[in-house]
């Protein structure tokens, strides 16, 4: 069967800083292709809708399936769908994805008809399955299957997460991912899940708390696969489990492949694990980014972090001894005034690497959506993208957005604009000779994106599509069954899970 798989466009944060491949989608892709379909894939980062269009009317494809992890991609792929269903009555449409999957039923009310099933969960397993079934009356019997008849059973996880390499070939215009000077830059998945549960986060939710690893040789296979000099790790938290880094390690120094690395993880898992991090630095482990999320110890409890300020001061000299440039990034809560703007700046201005902010957001999927949406300034889909305001703020929204600006653009006077050109210069001037404008450009565009009267006036626009707030609102911490996708098999069970499902040893 001819499919085609389209993943939205950019979100504002992206136009700055980096715009990645969408490895889930590649993924799936691979899946699909394993069963003997026809795959093109279209990324809306990096092609227009004039492309995709071109596409549809080319190849014309028996199914197309959006790739939604974003919820601030919600309206575009709505509108999609309904132009796409309007060109194409026959084509079968559907969705999946890290978003999707929390707002099945919801999207398929906003379609209208449009959206034929919403693919719940990890999409290699049932996407296939899917296809297959097209035509059937019951699709919803499938698991992790919704359409407007009802929602099948629980969404099933992958036996193995080597399984399917990612379907690299089908993503075009390779060149225009990046992130800052790693450009162009690919992507690569050692681990999937998190055994951790902050509140502010639905990594966890999603994949109902399970951790599994890819092995070391199908890792450095697929490393080897790629053209790019640079990597970005998709891991929630990378390096857990020491033993694991170390294998990838030495699978890929026997190999000798060179690229240079960017990675995120906990500050507790680079004090525990300092030598896999000063190994991988050896290796080529040059950016490190570290949600610290807050300052304080109130802050820390509130998001449930499980970490300490003391653990986390001792995880950025751990990072400055061994020499790799570190991201940190704090939540700015809504109730920040002037005075907690400025102590930020203070904190920054001294610390060691970039500080990045995002703004305390529920959305669904988070344990925060459940305790917290009741207080809900917003319902735009395109407002939950961690840059806006979606609750109340203590400070007036527009004076909320200088603040936010000016702290921004204080902690990134070092590396952004004509000052953080020059410290760059001579890595921009590579890049320019290799004919790689992705970095260079970013550098100019940090004040025609990131600006508070922007950011203000993107509340005033009129929104096409509501959320749907939870029907359940608790002041207590939500139970499991009220998060999860996938649901958490017991450890007896585990035909479903693979190595390293274990339980991981938590701060
Ligand atoms: C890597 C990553 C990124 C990369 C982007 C990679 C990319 N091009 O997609 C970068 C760093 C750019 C990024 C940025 C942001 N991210 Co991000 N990101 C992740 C992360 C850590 C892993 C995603 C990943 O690649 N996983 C590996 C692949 C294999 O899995 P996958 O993409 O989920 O795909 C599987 C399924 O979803 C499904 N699937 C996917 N597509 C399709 C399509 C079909 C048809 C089907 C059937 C199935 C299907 O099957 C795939 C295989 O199993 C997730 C957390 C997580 N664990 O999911 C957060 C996450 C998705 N990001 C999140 C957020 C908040 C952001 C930002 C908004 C943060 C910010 N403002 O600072 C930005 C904005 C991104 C944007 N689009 O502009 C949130 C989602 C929030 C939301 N509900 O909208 C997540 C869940 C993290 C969290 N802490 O909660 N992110
Ligand atoms: S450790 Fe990171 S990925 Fe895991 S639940 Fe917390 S914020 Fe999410």
């Amino acid at each position: 069967m001819r499919v085609l798989l389209v993943h939205p466009s950019p979100l504002m944060y992206n136009e700055i800083y980096l715009r990645l491949e969408p490895l889930g989608m590649e993924r799936v892709a691979a899946a699909l292709r394993e069963a003997k379909n026809e795959v093109r894939m279209v990324d809306l980062q990096v092609f227009t809708q004039r492309d995709l269009f071109a596409q549809l009317e080319e190849f014309n494809p028996r199914a197309l399936g959006f790739s939604l992890n974003y919820l601030a991609n919600v309206p575009e792929v709505l509108d999609l769908a309904k132009e796409i269903r309007r060109r194409r009555p026959d084509c079968f449409i559907f969705a999946g994805g890290h978003s999707g999957s929390f707002i099945a039923a919801e999207l398929l009310a906003h379609g209208e008809g449009a959206i034929d099933c919403v693919a719940r969960g990890e999409g290699e397993a049932i996407a296939p399955q899917l296809l297959e079934a097209i035509g059937e009356r019951d699709l919803a019997k499938l698991p992790g299957i919704v359409t407007a008849g009802g929602a099948g059973p629980a969404p099933l996880l992958i036996k193995d997460i080597d399984r399917f390499a990612p379907a690299r070939d089908l993503a075009a215009r390779r060149r225009k991912y990046f992130i800052g000077v790693f450009d162009p830059c690919a992507s690569i998945e050692f681990t999937r899940g998190c055994p951790w549960d902050c509140s502010f986060c639905s990594a966890w939710t999603f994949y109902g708390r399970s951790y599994r690893q890819a092995s070391p040789e199908a890792v450095a296979r697929d490393l080897a696969s790629i053209a790019e000099p640079n990597v970005f790790i998709v891991d929630d938290v990378a390096f857990i489990h020491p033993e694991h880094g170390m294998a990838i390690a030495r699978e890929i120094e026997r190999r000798a492949i060179r690229k240079h690395y960017y990675l995120e993880t906990r500050a507790d898992v680079l004090c525990r694990n300092r030598e896999v991090f000063e190994y991988w630095h050896r290796l080529g482990l040059d950016l490190m980014f570290m949600g610290l999320e807050a300052i304080d110890e109130e802050g820390l409890k509130l998001h449930r972090k499980r970490s300490s300020t003391s653990i986390n001061s001792k995880a950025i000299e751990v990072a400055a001894e061994i020499g790799v440039t570190l991201a940190i990034n704090l939540i700015v809560e809504p109730d920040w005034d002037e005075r907690r703007f400025e102590m930020v700046r203070e904190w920054a201005t001294d610390v060691y690497g970039i500080v990045h902010l995002t703004i305390a957001t529920p959305y669904p999927g988070t344990e925060t959506w459940l305790t917290e949406s009741r207080r809900l300034t917003s319902l735009d889909y395109r407002l939950f993208d961690l840059q806006h305001a979606v609750l109340p703020t203590r400070l007036p929204l527009r004076k909320f957005y200088q603040e936010l600006v000016k702290t921004q653009a204080v902690l990134n006077r070092r590396h952004l604009g004509w000052r953080g050109l020059r410290q760059v210069s001579s890595e921009a001037a590579r890049l320019l000779l290799r004919g790689q404008t992705n970095f260079i450009r970013m550098l100019w565009k940090f004040n025609s994106v990131y600006g508070h009267e922007r950011q203000y006036r993107d509340h005033l626009r009129p929104a096409k599509y509501l959320m749907d707030p939870p029907r359940l609102h608790t002041s207590s911490r939500p139970s499991g069954d009220q998060l999860y996708i996938h649901r958490p098999r017991p450890a007896s069970a585990g035909a479903e899970t693979t190595r390293g499902s274990a339980a991981v040893t938590r701060a």
